[in-house]
This record gives C-alpha cells, sequence and structure tokens, in this order.
C-alpha cells in the first residue's frame, strides 16, 4: 500500500514511495537535493505509465477501436485532473512539452498581435524559459523587452515594477517562485497592479505547482504555464492554462493532425480550446503520468507539503548560516524551499563535486538564469531544493560535506 493511502504525513513512509531514494551513488545513501531541477518518481506513476504501456495503449482521438477508445477516455480524465488541481476548467489546459513550450507557445500564438514598439515586462530574477521566447517575440515584431528590478534580499521592487507598467506593455511574465533564489513573489499583487493598468499575465509556474496550492480563478491571471516532471511527474509533458477568452483569440501555431475541423487543399478550419494548440500525436503516456503524479500530491496533500517543506528551509538555513565563509543568495521574506549559496575561494563546481562523492545531489552553476547570477554579484551559486520526501537528517549529511568541502580547501 501506497504510504499517502495511510493516515498523516509520515516522511519516511513517502520515501519508501520512491524506488530511487534508496539508491546508494559511491556507495554513500543517495541524499537527493535537486528537486527544482526535477523531482523524482513515486511508485504510483512509475506503475501507471509502464500499466498504460502493457494494458492500455493507443493512439488518442482517432481510433474506433475498443483500446483507443479507453485511451481516449484515459486521457481525458488526466485533462480534468489538471484542472481540478489548478481550478481550471479543462476547456482552459493545453498540454504542452513542459513550462518551457507552453511559454514558447504563448509567444508563437499569442504574440502575433504585437507592434512594433510594444513592451513586454518580465523581471530580472526570470528563468531563460522566461526571458528568452520574449526576445526572440520583440525581435521579430520590433518590440522592447523590460526588466523590472529585484532589491538584494531577491524581492521584486513592486514600486519600480509598476511604474514599468505603461500603455505599450502588452505582456507581464514573470515567475511564481525564483528557482535560484527561492523568493515567492506576490503574484496576486503583481496580476492586481498588471490588471489595473489592463495588461494580461503570465505566470510561469515551474516551481510553484509541485510546492503551493494554484487556483488561477483567484489568481485571475491569464495565463499559467508548469512542466509535470518537477511535480513528480514524467518528462516531456507539461500543462499550459490560458484563460477561455485567451484561447479564442489565439491563432494556431503549429498545424498537423487532431488540431484541425477540415482540411482541403484550399483552406483548413481549426478547432476551438486546447485542441486547436496540441498537433500531432500527444505525450499520451506523459498525460497520464501526469496525472497520477496529481492524484498522488492530492493525497498527501499541498498543505502538508508546504508545513514539511518550511520546516526544511528554516532548518536549512539556519544549520548552513553557521558555516564560516558560506553566503545564502536571496535572503527574501517569503520563500520555497530552495537555498542557493556559495563558499567563500570555493569555484561552486568544486563544492558539487565534493558533495557528490558523499552522495549528495545538489545543483551548481548559472541554473539557467544568468542575467540574475550578474544582479546578485555572483558567476554561480549551489543551489539545494528540498521536495516533501526530504527530511531534516539529509539537511545535516548537507552540512557534514561542506564541513568536508572546508578542509579540503582550507
Ligand atoms: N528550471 C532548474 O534547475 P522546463 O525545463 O521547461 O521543465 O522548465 C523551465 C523552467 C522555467 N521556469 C522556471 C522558473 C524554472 O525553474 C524552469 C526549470 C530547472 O532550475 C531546470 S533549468
Amino acid at each position: 500500500m501506497s504510504a499517502v493511502t495511510r493516515a498523516g504525513f509520515d516522511v519516511m513512509r513517502i520515501r519508501e514511495d520512491f524506488p530511487i531514494l534508496s539508491q546508494v551513488p559511491y556507495g554513500k545513501p543517495l541524499v537527493y537535493l535537486d528537486n527544482a531541477a526535477t523531482a523524482q518518481k513515486p511508485r504510483a506513476v512509475i506503475d501507471a505509465t509502464s500499466r498504460f504501456y502493457a494494458e492500455e495503449y493507443a493512439n488518442v482521438n482517432r481510433g474506433v477501436h475498443y483500446l483507443s477508445e479507453q485511451a481516449t477516455v484515459i486521457y481525458d480524465q488526466a485533462r480534468e485532473t489538471v484542472a481540478r488541481f489548478i481550478n481550471a476548467d479543462a476547456e482552459e489546459i493545453i498540454f504542452t512539452r513542459g513550462t518551457t513550450d507552453a511559454i514558447n507557445l504563448v509567444a508563437a500564438s499569442w504574440g502575433k498581435r504585437i507592434r512594433p514598439d510594444d513592451e513586454i515586462l518580465i523581471t530580472e530574477m526570470e528563468h531563460h524559459s522566461n526571458i528568452v521566447p520574449w526576445q526572440l517575440l520583440c525581435e521579430e515584431r520590433g518590440a522592447h523587452l523590460q526588466v523590472a528590478p529585484i532589491t538584494r534580499a531577491g524581492e521584486l521592487d513592486l514600486d519600480a515594477f509598476d511604474a514599468m507598467i505603461s500603455e505599450r506593455t502588452k505582456l507581464v511574465s514573470v515567475a511564481h517562485i525564483s528557482n535560484v533564489l527561492g523568493t515567492i513573489n506576490p503574484i496576486r499583487e503583481i496580476i492586481r497592479l498588471a490588471h489595473a493598468k489592463s495588461v494580461p499575465v503570465l505566470v510561469d509556474g515551474a516551481q510553484s505547482a509541485p510546492h503551493m496550492a494554484i487556483d488561477v480563478q483567484t489568481l485571475d491571471c491569464e495565463f499559467y504555464a508548469f512542466s509535470g516532471h518537477k511535480l513528480f511527474g514524467p518528462t516531456g509533458i507539461g500543462v499550459l492554462y490560458a484563460k477561455r477568452a485567451m484561447l479564442e483569440e489565439m491563432p494556431p501555431y503549429q498545424g498537423g493532425g487532431d488540431m484541425i475541423v477540415s482540411v482541403s487543399f484550399d483552406k483548413s478550419t481549426y478547432k476551438s480550446g486546447p485542441g486547436r494548440f496540441e498537433a500531432g500525436t500527444p505525450n499520451i503516456a506523459g498525460v497520464v503520468g501526469l496525472g497520477e503524479a496529481i492524484r498522488y500530491v492530492d493525497k498527501i496533500g499541498l498543505d502538508q507539503i508546504g508545513e514539511h517543506e518550511n520546516q526544511l528551509l528554516q532548518y536549512a538555513t539556519k544549520k548552513l548560516s553557521l558555516i564560516p565563509g558560506l553566503k545564502i543568495v536571496g535572503n527574501a521574506k517569503r520563500k520555497a524551499s530552495v537555498i542557493s549559496f556559495v563558499v567563500e575561494g570555493v569555484h561552486p563546481h568544486d563544492v558539487g563535486t565534493v558533495l557528490d562523492r558523499e552522495g549528495i545531489a545538489v545543483r551548481a552553476g548559472h541554473h539557467c538564469a544568468q542575467p540574475l547570477m550578474r544582479v546578485m554579484g555572483v558567476p554561480a551559486t549551489l543551489r539545494a531544493s528540498f521536495a516533501f520526501y526530504n527530511t531534516k537528517g539529509e539537511i545535516d549529511v548537507l552540512v557534514g560535506g561542506l564541513d568536508k568541502v572546508r578542509e579540503l580547501f582550507s
């Protein structure tokens, strides 16, 4: 029986659901603290995906045979599951390859309305996936990318952000949670400020969907993007939520099978709703796995997840702060379970390598946020990012590994 079907939050029982956590790299118990890069998969997701291939697999929306009809039902149910997860309607859920793909979809389709000298407003803490698609769009259309500043603590400067929203601003696109700093942005306030000037908002939810309850109706954002693989689901699957009114205005951006109503050599007509943006055979098994991952997360409960991860964050912050020469990068008041840091005199890649030999997986580098590194005045950082299956004991192992780094490089 899966740990999450039993009462209460018991991290040791939950860990039993994740087979990979019993790996012993270099003979050391795995301490997996790279969850912001990608999260590990519970047995329920692994089993659902292999069961789908073994017993239920066929193409969807195409066949009249038993397997295809069954696969289509399972696929449609997963869309409902995703919609419920973020309090949307299934007709507002587009399956994509991930967050990156979702943002590019908006840039390629909705972005067709962008005119010369229009502006897209982002922030200094964005991931490359929420910078480069807009740069490409701006280059193509003669528009301009505007970047709202952050404070030294790593919080968005809301006054400056507000002042940068002008009549030229056509879209605000902002991370809900920074993948480097862990900052939880005041997203409702950001959306309120943008809407006050009639500007739509895209929220990059890659780092938020796995850690906090998302309600797109309360947020009132126009777009919300997230990835399955960070949410304990498969790779190659993600979600773009788009308000129905936006979807109706958006032209297709890829043509092919399944996105059409009719095709002739003279003219084709297209589906309305999400189907218009899902050309070709989709990642069916990915969708099945994502649906299962969401059911798994729901059973644990995002409230319990948030509480446990916050305890880990507080504990790790306290412990790391005591290490001489270690500096935490990003000290926002509201943070998710992500800690970036640098160790004086040692390159992050060297620290990462020493930790690796202790069985500790952290990320070292620019975390696909090179402009943010420059803003924070560091070439790279180490990043420990926690999921609900991590423990305080693992943070102690990390601290032990960092002691070793100091011994080696002192
Ligand atoms: N950040 C990290 O280690 P994809 O790769 O499409 O699933 O997600 C892209 C993405 C977009 N926005 C944010 C805020 C993200 O953190 C990420 C992915 C990983 O931080 C991999 S670079």
